[in-house]
């Protein structure tokens, strides 16, 4: 096989881009025919999950955590060596739960580089989302700017896994025993990844993953709060059954968080093939790697290869000497239908509420700035064939080329 770099892409028939002179920006049509989307689906066997959607309608239980749901909290279980999932109609209202039945309050600190619903989580109960800065490297919360934020009205500390890769647990964990913090993790990037060895999943006091469907494991839309804390679980529970304790003794002011039985079915057959996904992810992310590592001004962001990852995310970085701007270089894309995302631009801190309450947060927030303005997410995921990783790096290089 030839050398990536040597390689004729022909993803549309009638075209392949070997310079700057073939991009559709510059008038043509677009390499790819259809759309290549960061997000679309991986879904599993379509015969095995419309037998179980087949028996789901036969069985007329649709919801209220029925036994489909209760299989699927156990194999998450399971899966994750964790105690307890309780599995919810989606991530943001995990964490929403997860952040109420922890009693946070008054101030949280979490990263601003995150989708926005790990903030708006916490500002939908009430608690005032306080942005600590990123290690540039990592992309996770640095411990160092979460001490900076910490105030007399601190009770929590949120930390995200960003692309899942690992948030820095044992010094977030060290932080907040010393100030007496609870400690919980937005997980939804991180299943079926791992720190020293463990799937993320068991640290801090909970963590909270989202099963969206642009998700690497996906029910449709879904979430779930893992935990090996008995009273929490139970608490979570009750919270998201509008409270009900039993049939018809309502206890607390609970939300309406339940996982459709569908929706677990969905997740119990995708399940089956997390490793059709990860070997799909995991090829398309060398590919990338080794196709990107030739190239001037560009770099991706690696995953350790010693831990378990799921190769969701390919993150592109440019330096300062690509010949063209980030933002030039998505309309590129956009142009040969290559749907690449500048993801999490601009930061949660410059987004509404936030920017109005805090207009000042960014000059605390400088590696944040950076990491946003220069990071591209290119497409992945069981949508894609080695062709098409290809193709995608056949218009790179051509502008990296110039
Ligand atoms: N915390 C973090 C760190 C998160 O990343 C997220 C979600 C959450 C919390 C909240 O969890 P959930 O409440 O969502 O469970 C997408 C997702 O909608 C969002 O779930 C995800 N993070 C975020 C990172 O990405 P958008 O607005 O950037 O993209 P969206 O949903 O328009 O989808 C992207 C592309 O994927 C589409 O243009 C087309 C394709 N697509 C999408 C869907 C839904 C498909 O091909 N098929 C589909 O069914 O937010």
């Amino acid at each position: 096989m030839a050398p990536l770099d040597q390689m004729t892409v022909r993803v549309n028939s009638r075209k392949t881009v070997r310079s700057s002179h073939d991009l559709a920006v510059n008038g043509g049509e677009p390499l790819f025919a259809e759309p290549l989307h960061v997000g679309r689906p991986n879904i599993g066997n379509h015969a095995v999950f419309l037998d179980r959607a087949r028996q789901v309608l036969e069985s007329q239980w649709l919801s209220n955590n029925g036994p489909v749901a209760q299989a699927f909290e156990r194999e998450i279980e399971r899966f994750l060596g964790v105690k307890h999932c309780i599995a919810m109609c989606n991530g943001t209202i995990a964490l929403e739960i997860a952040t109420r039945a922890l009693g946070m309050s008054g101030e949280v600190i979490v990263p601003s580089y995150t989708f926005i619903a790990t903030a708006h989580a916490l500002q939908w109960q009430a608690v005032t989302p306080i942005f600590a800065d990123i290690d540039p490297v990592t992309h996770n919360l640095d411990p160092m700017a979460v001490r900076r934020m910490i105030t007399p009205r601190t009770t929590g500390i949120l930390g995200v896994h960003l692309w899942g890769r690992p948030a820095p647990v044992e010094a977030l964990q060290e932080i907040a025993n010393e100030h007496g913090l609870r400690l919980m993790y937005d997980a939804s990037h991180g299943f079926g990844c791992s720190h020293k060895g463990q799937l993320l999943g068991s640290f801090g006091d909970c963590e909270v993953f989202s099963f969206h469907a642009t998700k690497f494991f996906n029910t449709f839309e879904g979430g779930a709060i893992v935990t090996n804390d008995d009273a929490l679980a139970e608490k979570t529970r009750l919270m998201r059954n509008f409270g009900f304790a039993n049939y018809d003794q309502v206890i607390y002011p609970g939300t309406n968080g339940k996982l459709t039985e569908i929706a677990a079915a969905m997740g119990l057959t995708n399940l089956q093939d997390l490793d059709r996904f990860v070997a799909v992810n995991w090829r398309n992310y060398e590919l990338y790697r080794k196709g990107l590592s030739q190239l001037r001004g560009i770099t991706l962001l690696d995953y350790s290869e010693t831990e378990r990852n799921n190769y969701q995310y390919i993150v592109a970085q440019l330096t300062d000497d690509f010949p063209v701007s980030r933002d030039r270089l998505i309309e590129i894309l956009h142009a040969e239908n290559v749907l690449a995302r500048r993801y999490f631009w601009p930061g949660c801190h410059n987004m509404e509420p936030y920017h109005s309450f805090y207009p000042h947060a960014g000059l605390m927030l400088p590696n944040t700035k950076t990491v946003a303005d220069r990071v591209v997410v290119l497409p992945t995921g069981s949508a894609l064939n080695e062709g098409d990783v290809r193709g995608v790096l056949s218009i790179v290089r051509a502008v990296a080329e110039g």
